[in-house]
């Protein structure tokens, strides 16, 4: 395991981390080839599965939409950070990606994702973002408050405007290529693009295996798809678990923000 005694401080402690140059470079080409399809091929209706956001363009359900999404969420340098958050029992909680198009001015509200509070267990939801384009602080990179996730509260029980800046914010820039690892009951939020070019992420999102997932994998995945899954990539999507089919099997959307 390749972890610093550093990152792994930065992670417990400020509630996020960036890996550098994380991927392949063959994989993020592949990555960004069918991200760009899937855009062309759903048109207005992308995102539609679970929400769309003004000012940006979302992908969802993306673990049913190709070979490349199903390699992403299993990364091992990647799950082994997710592990740090979330212990060794997890599972994918959602797939989505979120493109920021140019002159976007509208910030996110700050939140927590699903609107979560850590329990006596610790923390339950973990995003990892998968950068296809470099971040900057001019192109929408997420800002987050560190050290949020230990706070036991939610954004809207301080924060008026929450889309506002605020003082204590810090943006994650990081170069396309790499992933950020969030625990996300630290409130954050992304930010406008003030550029000409649409800046891209793939939102790998992870939950507790004792959590409801965010979009419920099993009834959201072609029956082929699923047949086509290995024992470990089942096992991470939870396809064979009565407790997530009870945990999930409501119909309702569980985002931070969006209603
Ligand atoms: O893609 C990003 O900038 C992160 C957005 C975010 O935090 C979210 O959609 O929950």
């Amino acid at each position: 395991m390749s972890k610093t005694s550093d990152q792994q401080r930065q992670l417990e402690e400020e509630g996020f981390l960036v890996l550098p140059d994380l991927m392949p470079a063959p994989f993020l080409v592949q990555l960004r080839e069918a991200v760009d399809a899937r855009y062309e091929i759903e048109g207005d209706q992308a995102g539609a599965e679970f929400k769309q956001e003004p000012g940006c363009r979302r992908l969802a359900n993306l673990v049913n939409k190709g070979g490349v999404f199903r390699e992403l969420i299993q990364f091992p340098r990647v799950l082994e950070w997710v592990a740090l958050v979330l212990g060794d029992r997890f599972k994918l909680s959602s797939l989505n990606a979120r493109r920021v198009e140019p002159g976007c001015r509208q910030a996110q509200p700050l939140h927590a994702d699903m609107a979560a509070l850590p329990d006596e267990n610790g923390s339950w939801v973990c995003n990892t973002i998968w950068l296809l384009d470099d971040f900057t602080v001019e192109n929408g990179a997420p800002r987050v408050i560190p050290g949020t996730h230990r706070s036991g509260k939610l954004p809207g029980a301080f924060i008026e405007d929450l889309a506002a800046p605020h003082p204590r914010e810090v943006a994650i820039t990081g170069g396309a290529g790499s992933v950020i690892v969030m625990d996300s009951h630290a409130w954050h939020g992304g930010t406008p693009n003030l550029t000409t070019r649409p800046r891209t992420a793939v939102h790998a999102f992870y939950a507790r295996w004792d959590k409801p997932q965010q979009q419920y994998q099993k009834k959201m995945l072609d029956q082929v798809v699923q047949d086509s899954m290995s024992p470990e990539l089942r096992r991470l999507c939870a396809l064979d678990d009565p407790e997530n089919d009870r945990l999930s099997g409501a119909d309702v959307v569980r985002s931070g923000f969006m209603k």
